[in-house]
């Protein structure tokens, strides 16, 4: 059954691919199966209707059948789980990618929204100049840490899984920090991600909405 997903109408990030619709639009692509996009304004997304189907209000959300889904971890979980090419046969690389997908949404990218919080709202606080370099210390930290293990692999524990993809589109929230060029081997990690079809299809999609609600269309 084809799914449908929700997406921003007018997504804060123009069109670049940094809301979270991306990454559930990025499994679909990689495992080859097609879905419909349901957009929604802000407004919509805290009515009685919406909010049946994400108790927080959000996006995306993942409708399939009587199924429906919220969380983007367990929406590419359920679709790695459901079709061939995102996760591996083997039961314990299987594990080990379930774990890089964890690692990328609990260690990784909580200093990261941290960042964004700092720079976007807090940023006229009194105490902002002493928090950001905190929260940029914490977010160093992690990512020397990722690069020591990522070395010089293509993907973090053998072939590209949903780990990588999780892991990526965590990274690529970094971008306007330009904080990753201080880690040669994580861009080009992330370059490596966005260099993948699937990705390209799913970036396309996303940014036709934006071009288009920017239109007025
Ligand atoms: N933990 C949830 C998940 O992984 O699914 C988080 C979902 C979430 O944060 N959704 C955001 C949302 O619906 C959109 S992605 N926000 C509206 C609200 O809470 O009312 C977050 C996001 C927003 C904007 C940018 N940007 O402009 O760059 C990037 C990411």
């Amino acid at each position: 059954m084809k799914p449908t997903i929700t997406a921003f109408a007018n997504s804060p990030d123009r069109g670049r691919g940094l809301a979270r619709d991306m990454r559930v639009r990025w499994a679909l692509e990689e495992v080859g199966q097609p879905y419909d996009v349901r957009l929604v304004s802000f407004d919509a997304m805290k009515t009685p209707e919406h909010l049946a189907l994400h108790p927080f209000g959000q996006i995306p959300t993942y409708e399939e059948g009587d199924l429906a889904l919220f969380e983007t971890g367990s929406v590419v979980f359920h679709i790695a789980e459901r079709h061939k090419g995102l996760l591996p046969d083997d039961a314990d690389a299987r594990a080990r990618a379930v774990t890089w997908m964890f690692a990328a949404l609990s260690t990784m990218e909580p200093p990261i929204l941290d960042r964004e919080i700092a720079v976007l709202v807090e940023r006229d606080k009194s105490w902002s100049g002493e928090r950001l370099p905190l929260v940029d210390g914490r977010i160093r930290n992690r990512l020397g840490q990722l690069s020591t293990r990522l070395g010089t692999s293509d993907w973090l524990d053998g072939a590209f899984s949903a780990g990588d993809l999780m892991m990526v589109h965590v990274l690529r929230r970094l971008s306007s920090s330009r904080m990753l060029e201080d880690y040669p081997n994580l861009a080009a990690y992330v370059a490596r991600g966005e260099a993948r079809p699937a990705f390209k299809r799913a970036f396309a999609a996303q940014l036709a909405v934006f071009t288009a609600a920017a239109s007025g269309r």
